[in-house]
Protein backbone atom coordinates (compact mmCIF):
# COMPACT_ATOMS: atom_id res chain seq x y z
CA UNK A 1 0.00 0.00 0.00
CA UNK A 2 1.44 3.68 -0.85
CA UNK A 3 1.78 5.58 2.07
CA UNK A 4 -0.77 7.99 3.20
CA UNK A 5 0.11 11.21 3.36
CA UNK A 6 -0.31 12.95 6.27
CA UNK A 7 -2.79 15.28 7.77
CA UNK A 8 -6.26 15.20 9.61
CA UNK A 9 -8.17 13.55 7.40
CA UNK A 10 -6.13 10.60 7.25
CA UNK A 11 -4.89 10.57 10.56
CA UNK A 12 -7.25 7.40 12.04
CA UNK A 13 -6.02 5.65 9.05
CA UNK A 14 -2.22 5.85 9.62
CA UNK A 15 -2.51 5.01 13.09
CA UNK A 16 -3.85 1.42 11.63
CA UNK A 17 -2.10 1.09 8.17
CA UNK A 18 1.58 0.58 8.84
CA UNK A 19 3.08 -2.47 9.76
CA UNK A 20 4.55 -0.69 13.00
CA UNK A 21 2.14 0.98 15.23
CA UNK A 22 2.07 4.58 15.26
CA UNK A 23 0.72 7.14 17.96
CA UNK A 24 -1.74 9.83 16.64
CA UNK A 25 -3.75 12.95 18.57
CA UNK A 26 -6.91 11.71 19.44
CA UNK A 27 -7.65 15.13 21.10
CA UNK A 28 -9.91 17.82 19.82
CA UNK A 29 -7.50 20.55 17.72
CA UNK A 30 -8.11 23.74 15.47
CA UNK A 31 -11.14 26.23 16.42
CA UNK A 32 -11.51 23.53 19.33
CA UNK A 33 -8.56 24.70 21.17
CA UNK A 34 -6.89 28.36 22.26
CA UNK A 35 -3.62 29.02 21.06
CA UNK A 36 -1.81 29.64 24.55
CA UNK A 37 1.61 29.49 23.89
CA UNK A 38 3.31 31.98 20.75
CA UNK A 39 6.22 29.99 19.60
CA UNK A 40 9.11 32.18 17.65
CA UNK A 41 11.40 29.80 15.69
CA UNK A 42 9.59 26.16 14.45
CA UNK A 43 12.42 24.04 13.94
CA UNK A 44 13.59 20.67 14.54
CA UNK A 45 14.75 20.84 18.56
CA UNK A 46 11.15 22.83 19.45
CA UNK A 47 9.15 20.42 17.30
CA UNK A 48 11.38 17.56 19.14
CA UNK A 49 10.86 19.03 22.79
CA UNK A 50 8.19 21.79 23.65
CA UNK A 51 5.76 21.06 21.32
CA UNK A 52 6.60 17.09 22.36
CA UNK A 53 5.45 18.28 25.81
CA UNK A 54 2.55 20.42 24.84
CA UNK A 55 1.20 17.34 22.61
CA UNK A 56 1.31 15.01 26.16
CA UNK A 57 -0.71 18.05 28.17
CA UNK A 58 -2.96 17.71 25.47
CA UNK A 59 -3.39 13.83 25.08
CA UNK A 60 -3.31 12.89 28.34
CA UNK A 61 -3.97 15.47 30.49
CA UNK A 62 -6.85 17.15 28.58
CA UNK A 63 -5.28 20.79 27.98
CA UNK A 64 -7.35 23.12 25.59
CA UNK A 65 -5.87 26.21 25.96
CA UNK A 66 -2.14 25.79 25.51
CA UNK A 67 -2.18 24.97 21.95
CA UNK A 68 0.57 26.34 20.09
CA UNK A 69 0.84 28.86 17.36
CA UNK A 70 4.21 28.63 15.22
CA UNK A 71 6.15 31.86 13.85
CA UNK A 72 8.47 31.85 11.56
CA UNK A 73 10.53 35.25 11.40
CA UNK A 74 13.41 34.34 8.83
CA UNK A 75 12.85 33.93 4.87
CA UNK A 76 14.25 30.66 5.17
CA UNK A 77 10.66 29.66 7.32
CA UNK A 78 8.68 29.57 4.38
CA UNK A 79 9.69 26.24 3.74
CA UNK A 80 8.46 25.00 7.12
CA UNK A 81 5.11 26.94 6.71
CA UNK A 82 4.87 24.98 3.59
CA UNK A 83 5.25 21.71 4.82
CA UNK A 84 2.71 22.25 8.05
CA UNK A 85 0.49 24.18 5.93
CA UNK A 86 0.40 21.11 3.40
CA UNK A 87 -0.41 18.95 6.53
CA UNK A 88 -2.75 20.88 8.50
CA UNK A 89 0.60 21.28 11.09
CA UNK A 90 0.98 17.96 11.82
CA UNK A 91 4.32 16.42 11.65
CA UNK A 92 5.99 12.72 13.04
CA UNK A 93 8.60 12.49 15.77
CA UNK A 94 10.50 8.98 14.96
CA UNK A 95 12.77 8.23 18.25
CA UNK A 96 15.75 5.77 17.61
CA UNK A 97 17.76 3.45 19.89
CA UNK A 98 18.90 0.65 20.22
CA UNK A 99 15.19 -0.38 21.54
CA UNK A 100 14.18 0.33 17.68
CA UNK A 101 12.37 3.06 16.00
CA UNK A 102 9.12 4.70 17.47
CA UNK A 103 6.90 7.04 15.40
CA UNK A 104 4.00 9.32 16.82
CA UNK A 105 2.18 11.87 15.52
CA UNK A 106 2.23 15.30 17.37
CA UNK A 107 -0.64 17.89 16.91
CA UNK A 108 0.04 20.82 19.40
CA UNK A 109 1.31 23.01 16.93
CA UNK A 110 -2.28 24.41 15.45
CA UNK A 111 -1.23 26.83 13.18
CA UNK A 112 1.43 28.97 11.72
CA UNK A 113 2.31 32.43 11.34
CA UNK A 114 5.15 33.65 8.61
CA UNK A 115 6.01 37.05 9.78
CA UNK A 116 7.72 37.87 6.53
CA UNK A 117 3.62 37.76 4.95
CA UNK A 118 1.91 39.57 7.19
CA UNK A 119 3.64 41.16 10.81
CA UNK A 120 1.07 42.75 12.47
CA UNK A 121 -0.88 39.23 12.40
CA UNK A 122 2.15 38.43 14.44
CA UNK A 123 2.18 40.98 16.58
CA UNK A 124 -1.46 40.95 16.89
CA UNK A 125 -1.54 37.18 17.70
CA UNK A 126 0.85 38.10 20.81
CA UNK A 127 -0.95 40.64 21.97
CA UNK A 128 -4.54 38.37 21.81
CA UNK A 129 -6.08 37.27 25.36
CA UNK A 130 -5.71 33.61 24.74
CA UNK A 131 -2.18 34.15 24.80
CA UNK A 132 0.08 33.40 27.91
CA UNK A 133 3.23 32.40 27.07
CA UNK A 134 5.67 33.50 24.14
CA UNK A 135 8.30 30.71 23.55
CA UNK A 136 11.83 30.92 21.84
CA UNK A 137 13.95 29.27 19.65
CA UNK A 138 15.63 31.71 17.74
CA UNK A 139 19.52 30.92 18.46
CA UNK A 140 22.37 32.87 20.68
CA UNK A 141 22.40 35.04 17.63
CA UNK A 142 18.73 35.93 18.13
CA UNK A 143 19.66 37.91 20.96
CA UNK A 144 21.65 40.43 19.86
CA UNK A 145 23.53 39.73 23.53
CA UNK A 146 27.28 40.68 23.32
CA UNK A 147 28.83 38.61 25.26
CA UNK A 148 31.87 40.67 26.54
CA UNK A 149 29.55 44.05 27.78
CA UNK A 150 26.26 41.80 28.76
CA UNK A 151 24.67 44.73 26.92
CA UNK A 152 21.94 44.35 23.70
CA UNK A 153 23.98 45.11 20.92
CA UNK A 154 21.88 47.98 20.24
CA UNK A 155 24.11 49.44 17.19
CA UNK A 156 23.25 46.36 15.06
CA UNK A 157 21.27 47.87 12.09
CA UNK A 158 18.47 45.13 12.69
CA UNK A 159 17.49 46.57 16.33
CA UNK A 160 18.61 50.16 15.31
CA UNK A 161 15.54 49.91 12.48
CA UNK A 162 12.84 48.31 15.35
CA UNK A 163 13.70 51.05 17.59
CA UNK A 164 12.82 53.42 15.27
CA UNK A 165 8.81 54.31 16.03
CA UNK A 166 8.28 54.07 12.31
CA UNK A 167 8.91 50.76 11.95
CA UNK A 168 7.46 49.37 14.72
CA UNK A 169 4.08 47.85 12.84
CA UNK A 170 6.39 45.73 10.61
CA UNK A 171 9.63 45.01 13.57
CA UNK A 172 12.34 42.37 12.28
CA UNK A 173 13.50 41.28 15.30
CA UNK A 174 12.04 39.27 18.14
CA UNK A 175 12.55 42.03 20.47
CA UNK A 176 11.08 44.35 17.86
CA UNK A 177 7.94 41.84 17.75
CA UNK A 178 7.88 41.59 21.60
CA UNK A 179 7.93 44.88 22.63
CA UNK A 180 5.08 46.10 19.68
CA UNK A 181 2.59 43.23 21.75
CA UNK A 182 3.93 43.85 25.22
CA UNK A 183 2.68 47.85 24.46
CA UNK A 184 -0.40 46.94 23.09
CA UNK A 185 -1.15 44.38 25.72
CA UNK A 186 -0.12 47.25 28.62
CA UNK A 187 -2.39 49.81 26.52
CA UNK A 188 -5.38 46.99 26.53
CA UNK A 189 -5.05 46.80 30.32
CA UNK A 190 -3.87 42.77 30.28
CA UNK A 191 -0.98 40.94 31.61
CA UNK A 192 2.39 40.63 30.16
CA UNK A 193 2.67 37.37 28.58
CA UNK A 194 5.88 35.12 30.07
CA UNK A 195 8.34 35.02 27.60
CA UNK A 196 10.15 31.36 27.93
CA UNK A 197 13.27 30.83 26.05
CA UNK A 198 14.08 27.81 25.25
CA UNK A 199 17.59 28.41 23.58
CA UNK A 200 20.53 26.01 24.83
CA UNK A 201 22.32 28.92 26.97
CA UNK A 202 23.32 29.71 30.22
CA UNK A 203 20.85 31.89 31.69
CA UNK A 204 18.41 32.26 29.08
CA UNK A 205 15.89 33.86 30.64
CA UNK A 206 17.58 36.57 32.65
CA UNK A 207 19.41 37.18 29.08
CA UNK A 208 16.21 37.60 27.65
CA UNK A 209 14.84 39.68 30.19
CA UNK A 210 18.13 42.16 29.93
CA UNK A 211 17.79 42.38 26.61
CA UNK A 212 14.03 43.31 26.45
CA UNK A 213 13.96 45.35 28.62
CA UNK A 214 17.14 47.41 27.13
CA UNK A 215 15.18 47.18 23.96
CA UNK A 216 12.14 48.81 25.80
CA UNK A 217 14.02 51.70 27.49
CA UNK A 218 15.34 52.81 24.46
CA UNK A 219 11.26 52.83 23.05
CA UNK A 220 9.09 54.12 25.97
CA UNK A 221 10.36 54.15 29.71
CA UNK A 222 6.68 53.68 30.61
CA UNK A 223 6.29 50.52 28.98
CA UNK A 224 9.77 49.16 30.03
CA UNK A 225 9.34 49.30 34.01
CA UNK A 226 5.37 47.93 33.29
CA UNK A 227 7.60 44.87 31.72
CA UNK A 228 10.47 44.77 34.56
CA UNK A 229 7.94 44.68 37.10
CA UNK A 230 5.15 42.68 35.64
CA UNK A 231 6.85 40.70 33.51
CA UNK A 232 8.57 36.84 33.48
CA UNK A 233 11.18 35.13 31.69
CA UNK A 234 12.02 32.09 33.02
CA UNK A 235 15.35 30.45 32.90
CA UNK A 236 15.31 26.92 31.64
CA UNK A 237 17.75 23.96 30.93
CA UNK A 238 16.20 22.23 27.49
CA UNK A 239 17.95 18.81 26.29
CA UNK A 240 17.25 16.94 23.55
CA UNK A 241 19.49 15.41 21.04
CA UNK A 242 17.84 16.18 17.92
CA UNK A 243 19.55 16.00 14.45
CA UNK A 244 18.56 17.39 11.07
CA UNK A 245 16.35 15.41 8.96
CA UNK A 246 17.96 13.76 6.15
CA UNK A 247 15.85 12.68 2.53
CA UNK A 248 16.77 9.07 4.45
CA UNK A 249 14.40 9.61 6.66
CA UNK A 250 11.51 10.63 5.10
CA UNK A 251 12.09 6.95 2.93
CA UNK A 252 12.17 5.31 5.82
CA UNK A 253 8.93 6.47 7.31
CA UNK A 254 7.17 5.64 4.79
CA UNK A 255 8.55 2.69 3.84
CA UNK A 256 8.31 1.68 7.75
CA UNK A 257 5.36 3.63 8.76
CA UNK A 258 3.44 4.22 6.07
CA UNK A 259 3.35 7.95 6.27
CA UNK A 260 4.24 10.65 3.71
CA UNK A 261 5.53 13.28 5.98
CA UNK A 262 6.83 16.85 4.19
CA UNK A 263 9.23 17.36 7.59
CA UNK A 264 9.15 14.50 10.24
CA UNK A 265 11.53 15.04 12.76
CA UNK A 266 14.15 12.28 13.88
CA UNK A 267 15.55 12.29 17.56
CA UNK A 268 16.58 10.38 20.55
CA UNK A 269 14.10 8.83 23.12
CA UNK A 270 15.97 11.06 26.00
CA UNK A 271 14.38 14.47 26.75
CA UNK A 272 14.72 17.20 29.24
CA UNK A 273 13.50 20.29 30.43
CA UNK A 274 14.29 21.86 33.88
CA UNK A 275 12.46 25.62 34.22
CA UNK A 276 12.20 27.92 36.65
CA UNK A 277 8.43 28.32 38.31
CA UNK A 278 8.66 32.16 37.14
CA UNK A 279 5.42 32.94 35.23
CA UNK A 280 3.47 36.05 34.48
CA UNK A 281 -0.18 35.23 33.29
CA UNK A 282 -0.69 31.95 33.82
CA UNK A 283 0.85 28.19 32.43
CA UNK A 284 -0.27 24.75 32.01
CA UNK A 285 0.47 22.14 34.38
CA UNK A 286 3.83 21.09 32.91
CA UNK A 287 5.03 18.89 35.52
CA UNK A 288 1.88 15.99 35.09
CA UNK A 289 4.33 15.73 31.70
CA UNK A 290 8.02 14.87 33.41
CA UNK A 291 9.04 18.77 33.65
CA UNK A 292 11.22 19.88 36.42
CA UNK A 293 9.61 23.05 37.44
CA UNK A 294 11.63 24.48 39.81
CA UNK A 295 11.12 27.41 42.19
CA UNK A 296 14.63 28.71 42.83
CA UNK A 297 16.86 29.73 40.31
CA UNK A 298 20.01 28.92 41.34
CA UNK A 299 18.62 25.29 40.98
CA UNK A 300 17.99 25.87 37.37
CA UNK A 301 21.38 27.89 36.77
CA UNK A 302 22.90 24.56 38.11
CA UNK A 303 21.36 22.27 35.66
CA UNK A 304 22.18 24.47 32.95
CA UNK A 305 26.00 24.37 33.90
CA UNK A 306 25.84 20.64 33.97
CA UNK A 307 24.55 20.60 30.44
CA UNK A 308 25.94 23.13 28.71
CA UNK A 309 29.94 22.19 29.76
CA UNK A 310 28.98 18.14 30.02
CA UNK A 311 26.66 17.65 27.19
CA UNK A 312 27.62 20.25 24.85
CA UNK A 313 31.60 20.72 25.81
CA UNK A 314 31.57 16.88 25.18
CA UNK A 315 29.48 17.44 21.84
CA UNK A 316 32.25 20.24 20.89
CA UNK A 317 35.14 17.72 21.99
CA UNK A 318 33.51 15.46 19.27
CA UNK A 319 32.46 17.92 16.73
CA UNK A 320 35.51 20.06 15.79
CA UNK A 321 38.47 17.17 15.92
CA UNK A 322 36.28 14.80 14.62
CA UNK A 323 35.31 17.05 11.36
CA UNK A 324 39.08 17.60 11.13
CA UNK A 325 39.74 13.86 11.23
CA UNK A 326 37.14 13.31 8.06
CA UNK A 327 34.61 11.47 10.83
CA UNK A 328 30.97 12.55 9.85
CA UNK A 329 28.58 11.46 12.65
CA UNK A 330 28.94 12.02 16.45
CA UNK A 331 28.77 8.05 17.00
CA UNK A 332 31.41 7.63 14.56
CA UNK A 333 33.85 9.53 16.44
CA UNK A 334 32.34 7.60 19.56
CA UNK A 335 33.41 4.30 18.28
CA UNK A 336 36.84 5.35 18.13
CA UNK A 337 38.14 4.12 21.09
CA UNK A 338 40.78 7.39 21.73
CA UNK A 339 38.49 9.65 20.65
CA UNK A 340 35.53 7.92 23.61
CA UNK A 341 38.34 7.92 26.39
CA UNK A 342 39.41 11.54 25.66
CA UNK A 343 35.64 12.41 26.02
CA UNK A 344 35.09 10.72 29.22
CA UNK A 345 38.64 12.21 30.21
CA UNK A 346 38.10 15.69 29.14
CA UNK A 347 34.44 15.41 31.46
CA UNK A 348 35.92 13.33 34.57
CA UNK A 349 39.13 15.33 35.06
CA UNK A 350 38.63 18.84 33.61
CA UNK A 351 34.88 19.61 33.63
CA UNK A 352 33.35 17.65 36.44
CA UNK A 353 35.64 18.93 39.04
CA UNK A 354 34.55 22.62 38.44
CA UNK A 355 30.59 21.99 38.57
CA UNK A 356 28.14 22.50 41.88
CA UNK A 357 26.75 19.72 43.44
CA UNK A 358 22.91 19.77 42.90
CA UNK A 359 21.20 17.45 45.28
CA UNK A 360 19.80 14.01 43.70
CA UNK A 361 21.60 14.17 40.90
CA UNK A 362 24.85 11.99 40.63
CA UNK A 363 27.56 13.00 38.07
CA UNK A 364 28.72 10.03 37.01
CA UNK A 365 25.74 8.39 36.34
CA UNK A 366 24.87 11.63 34.07
CA UNK A 367 28.28 11.01 32.86
CA UNK A 368 27.43 7.62 31.53
CA UNK A 369 23.80 8.34 29.88
CA UNK A 370 25.53 11.10 27.60
CA UNK A 371 28.44 8.61 26.72
CA UNK A 372 25.71 6.41 25.53
CA UNK A 373 23.51 9.33 23.91
CA UNK A 374 26.21 10.09 22.04
CA UNK A 375 27.36 6.34 21.05
CA UNK A 376 23.69 6.45 19.36
CA UNK A 377 23.97 4.92 15.80
CA UNK A 378 20.56 5.31 15.20
CA UNK A 379 19.80 8.72 15.21
CA UNK A 380 22.77 9.64 12.93
CA UNK A 381 23.38 13.05 14.38
CA UNK A 382 25.69 14.83 12.05
CA UNK A 383 29.41 16.47 13.09
CA UNK A 384 28.19 19.69 10.53
CA UNK A 385 25.11 20.17 13.24
CA UNK A 386 27.42 19.92 15.94
CA UNK A 387 29.92 22.49 14.57
CA UNK A 388 27.60 24.95 13.19
CA UNK A 389 27.62 28.37 14.69
CA UNK A 390 30.56 27.76 17.02
CA UNK A 391 31.56 31.60 17.39
CA UNK A 392 28.25 31.15 19.83
CA UNK A 393 28.96 27.80 21.42
CA UNK A 394 32.91 27.76 22.27
CA UNK A 395 32.72 30.86 24.41
CA UNK A 396 29.47 28.90 26.39
CA UNK A 397 30.91 25.28 25.77
CA UNK A 398 34.40 25.17 26.75
CA UNK A 399 35.96 28.84 27.62
CA UNK A 400 34.54 29.07 31.19
CA UNK A 401 35.55 26.30 32.33
CA UNK A 402 39.25 26.54 30.67
CA UNK A 403 38.71 30.09 32.74
CA UNK A 404 37.37 28.37 35.85
CA UNK A 405 40.67 25.75 35.44
CA UNK A 406 42.91 28.80 35.57
CA UNK A 407 41.34 30.13 38.33
CA UNK A 408 41.92 27.34 40.57
CA UNK A 409 44.85 25.98 38.79
CA UNK A 410 43.03 23.12 37.92
CA UNK A 411 43.40 20.57 34.22
CA UNK A 412 42.65 22.06 30.99
CA UNK A 413 44.93 20.07 28.46
CA UNK A 414 42.01 18.35 26.55
CA UNK A 415 39.93 21.24 26.81
CA UNK A 416 42.78 23.56 25.35
CA UNK A 417 42.84 20.99 22.64
CA UNK A 418 39.40 21.31 21.64
CA UNK A 419 39.52 25.25 21.57
CA UNK A 420 42.48 24.47 19.29
CA UNK A 421 41.05 21.88 17.15
CA UNK A 422 38.32 24.81 16.71
CA UNK A 423 40.66 27.41 15.91
CA UNK A 424 42.30 24.85 12.79
CA UNK A 425 38.71 24.14 11.87
CA UNK A 426 37.97 27.58 11.60
CA UNK A 427 39.92 27.50 7.87
CA UNK A 428 37.65 24.92 6.69
CA UNK A 429 40.33 22.39 5.23
CA UNK A 430 40.10 18.93 7.16
CA UNK A 431 43.64 17.26 7.63
CA UNK A 432 43.26 15.43 4.57
CA UNK A 433 43.21 18.57 2.67
CA UNK A 434 39.00 18.04 2.24
CA UNK A 435 37.32 21.57 2.17
CA UNK A 436 34.00 21.74 4.17
CA UNK A 437 31.67 24.46 4.89
CA UNK A 438 32.10 26.69 8.02
CA UNK A 439 28.77 27.92 8.91
CA UNK A 440 29.51 30.48 11.31
CA UNK A 441 28.02 34.17 11.42
CA UNK A 442 31.84 35.73 12.60
CA UNK A 443 32.94 33.14 9.66
CA UNK A 444 34.73 36.26 7.54
CA UNK A 445 36.27 37.62 11.09
CA UNK A 446 37.79 34.26 12.48
CA UNK A 447 38.90 33.18 8.84
CA UNK A 448 41.19 36.59 8.46
CA UNK A 449 42.44 35.87 12.34
CA UNK A 450 43.46 32.44 11.80
CA UNK A 451 45.08 32.94 8.65
CA UNK A 452 47.28 35.73 10.20
CA UNK A 453 47.84 33.95 13.44
CA UNK A 454 48.97 30.35 12.47
CA UNK A 455 49.60 28.82 15.08
CA UNK A 456 49.73 31.57 17.45
CA UNK A 457 46.92 31.87 18.89
CA UNK A 458 46.81 35.69 20.02
CA UNK A 459 44.94 36.69 16.97
CA UNK A 460 41.67 34.52 17.38
CA UNK A 461 41.68 35.47 20.88
CA UNK A 462 42.07 39.34 20.59
CA UNK A 463 38.03 39.29 19.93
CA UNK A 464 37.04 40.46 22.86
CA UNK A 465 33.09 39.75 22.42
CA UNK A 466 34.07 36.04 22.08
CA UNK A 467 37.11 35.91 24.47
CA UNK A 468 36.87 39.10 26.91
CA UNK A 469 40.29 40.00 28.18
CA UNK A 470 41.35 37.56 31.09
CA UNK A 471 42.66 34.71 28.88
CA UNK A 472 45.07 36.43 27.00
CA UNK A 473 47.30 37.42 30.13
CA UNK A 474 47.28 33.39 31.43
CA UNK A 475 50.83 32.07 30.51
CA UNK A 476 49.96 28.54 31.13
CA UNK A 477 46.80 28.85 29.00
CA UNK A 478 48.48 30.26 25.75
CA UNK A 479 51.71 27.49 26.33
CA UNK A 480 48.95 24.55 26.11
CA UNK A 481 46.83 26.08 23.40
CA UNK A 482 49.86 26.88 21.39
CA UNK A 483 51.85 24.06 22.07
CA UNK A 484 48.13 21.96 21.08
CA UNK A 485 47.93 24.11 17.74
CA UNK A 486 51.45 23.27 16.87
CA UNK A 487 50.80 19.58 17.19
CA UNK A 488 47.60 19.66 15.09
CA UNK A 489 49.14 21.53 12.46
CA UNK A 490 52.17 19.04 12.07
CA UNK A 491 50.18 16.30 13.20
CA UNK A 492 47.01 16.15 12.10
CA UNK A 493 43.98 15.11 15.03
CA UNK A 494 44.66 11.49 14.68
CA UNK A 495 48.21 11.64 15.48
CA UNK A 496 48.11 14.45 18.44
CA UNK A 497 45.00 12.71 20.18
CA UNK A 498 46.43 10.06 21.78
CA UNK A 499 49.12 12.53 23.46
CA UNK A 500 45.87 13.76 25.38
CA UNK A 501 44.73 10.44 27.06
CA UNK A 502 45.68 9.09 29.63
C1 LIG B 1 24.69 20.44 20.26
C2 LIG B 1 23.27 20.67 20.74
O1 LIG B 1 24.56 22.06 18.60
C3 LIG B 1 25.24 21.61 19.49
O2 LIG B 1 26.34 22.03 19.79
O3 LIG B 1 25.52 20.15 21.33
O4 LIG B 1 22.42 21.02 19.70
C4 LIG B 1 22.72 19.47 21.49
O5 LIG B 1 22.42 18.42 20.62
C5 LIG B 1 21.50 19.85 22.28
O6 LIG B 1 21.82 20.91 23.14
C6 LIG B 1 20.98 18.67 23.08
O7 LIG B 1 20.05 19.08 23.98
Amino acid sequence: MPPLKLNNKNLSQISAAGEAQVKVPTYQRGGAVKEGIVHVGVGGFHRAHLAVYVDQLMQKNGVTDYAICGVGLQPFDAAMRDALGSQDHLYTVIERSAKGSFAHVVGSINSYLFAPDNREAVIAKMAHPDTHIVSLTITESGYYYNENTHELQSEHPDIQFDLDPANEKAPRTTFGFLYAALARRHQQGLKPFTVMSCDNMQKNGSITRHMLESFARLRNPEIAKWIAEQGAFPNAMVDRITPQTSAADKTVLAENFGIEDSWPVVTEPFMQWVIEDQFSDGRPPFEKVGVQVVKDVHAVEQFEKHKLRLLNGSHSALGYPGQLAGFKYVHEVMENPVFSKFVWQMMQDEVKPLLPEIPGVNIDEYCNTLMERFSNPTIMDQLPRICLNASGKIPQFIMPSIAEAIWVTGPFRRLCFVAAAWFRYVSGVDDSGESFVVDDPMREELQAKARAGGTNPAELLSIKSLFGDDLRGDKRFIQTITTAMEEIAQDGILKTLPKYVD
